[in-house]
């Protein structure tokens, strides 16, 4: 009786013990599962349902119109070398971010057409979508997503917008534009090289997460060969790579010398692009590097942090940001590379090697510093198109006829 009566408890306990184990494991899986295909979907997304055709893509002037109350400086947001941005609402309530080309673009409408649609394939979480575009006369327009933060620059190199930049965020923005311009460089069907990528291009959603914006704009916007500039360099100083200043040659690692101008002054909180005009124009790349070689790299983080913050992905940020603005260019790691650097520490860094300020103010830049940074946007055709083509580590391409 009593046997039997504790053998009965013994197979329920066991009966338990399996029940329990087994749910847990089918709990376990279909987590896994479904981590694995959310990872897919980010991979993937919209491979499904291809939206590449122009009707669905075009959108009405009217509609721009009425959506941005006939572009009125109220809903401006914005200006760069491209032309103004304006803050528009459509009927059904979507918020649109609409940038208004400028009309020095000699492109013809066909063209514009078919770039802007390519440029609308590229969808990653960390680019800014473009919706659409418009075409009135000589109007080019083009619609993205409305983005609701501000750029990353205007909170990093403000005092005020700086406290809500805390190192979580800032290791998260770091992180999400790395995947936002490997996916440029590697993943798209287009390979894409920003050739401008700063602080004011990165745009932060409600969640803080990076959306790298005005990718593609050498295909959409192409300017008449004919004109007399074309060997103007686009892009901002302070972020564009030595080469690519003083020959006017890019690749996809003179984006990842950006990168890494952008990753150190997210760091450091500090601004420095004035590298041609101010005495201490070098400050932010030599004062890393400086830092970094007495061993005080530490020093380097923006003082708002105090001490909330982890030393080892803050050192591991800073030793991958000093690796990709090296003078050498074949040393700077792919953003492949960057990518797996930042999500796995088992990856070992090599030493880097002194970055591309030693002698930079010897040389003269070959056009006046204020043309460059108003993001003169002369560049050729072949030269667009080339971009589309064969970019890998070793493509250079010429962008200076003369
Ligand atoms: C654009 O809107 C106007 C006015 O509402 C309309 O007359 C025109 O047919 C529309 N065009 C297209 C292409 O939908
Ligand atoms: C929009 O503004 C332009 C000039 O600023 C004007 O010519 C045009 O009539 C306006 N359109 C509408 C629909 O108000
Ligand atoms: C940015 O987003 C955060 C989080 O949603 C929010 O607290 C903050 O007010 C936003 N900042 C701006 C400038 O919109
Ligand atoms: C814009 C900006 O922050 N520029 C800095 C560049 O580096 C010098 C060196 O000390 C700073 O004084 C500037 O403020």
């Amino acid at each position: 009786m009593q046997s039997f009566g504790k053998g009965k408890r013994i197979s329920a306990g066991t009966f338990v013990a399996i029940v329990v184990s087994i749910a847990i494991a089918v709990l376990l899986l279909s987590v896994l599962r479904w981590c694995w295909r959310s990872r897919k979907k980010e991979e993937t997304i919209n491979d499904g349902n291809d939206i590449t055709n122009v009707e669905s893509l075009q959108f009405n002037f009217s509609i721009v119109i009425a959506a941005t109350n006939n572009f009125s400086d109220d809903n401006k947001i914005g200006q760069g070398g491209f032309g103004c941005v304006y803050k528009g609402i459509l009927s059904n309530g979507q918020e649109i971010a609409v940038k208004r080309l400028s009309r020095s673009s000699r492109q013809g409408a066909e063209e514009f057409k078919n770039e802007a649609v390519l440029v609308a394939k590229l969808q990653h979480r960390n680019l800014v979508r473009l919706l659409g575009f418009c075409l009135e006369g000589e109007e080019k327009i083009l619609i993205y997503e409305f983005v609701p933060n501000k750029s990353l620059d205007y909170l990093l190199f403000d005092p005020d917008g700086s406290e809500c930049l805390d190192w979580p965020t800032r290791y998260k923005i770091i992180v999400g534009i790395a995947r936002g311009l490997l996916y440029l460089h590697e993943d798209s069907q287009l390979r894409i090289i920003h050739r401008d990528l700063k602080a004011s291009n990165i745009l932060l959603d409600g969640n803080m997460d990076p959306k790298i914006s005005d990718f593609g704009m050498a295909r959409i916007f192409c300017v008449d060969q004919n004109q007399a500039n074309t060997n103007r360099v686009v892009g901002t100083f302070g972020y564009m790579s030595p080469e690519y200043v003083m020959r006017g040659q890019f690749s996809v690692k003179s984006d990842v010398y950006s990168f890494g101008v952008l990753l150190l002054e997210i760091i450091t909180g500090k601004k420095n692009n004035s590298f041609y005009r101010a005495e201490s124009a070098e400050y932010l790349l030599s004062f890393a590097w400086r830092n970094w070689k007495e061993g005080k790299a530490l020093e380097l983080l923006d003082p708002i942090l105090r001490e909330f913050y982890s030393r080892d992905e803050v050192m591991r940020c800073i030793h991958i940001g000093l690796l990709c603005v090296q003078d050498n260019v074949a040393r700077r790691p792919t953003m492949e590379t960057v990518v797996l650097m930042l999500s796995s520490y088992s990856v070992t860094l090599e030493v880097p090697q002194p970055p591309a300020f030693l002698g930079y103010r010897k040389m003269e830049p070959k056009k006046p510093t204020r043309e460059i940074e108003e993001q003169s946007t002369e560049s050729d055709r072949s030269t667009s198109r080339s971009l589309a083509g064969s970019i890998n580590d070793v493509t250079i391409t010429e962008l200076d006829p003369r």
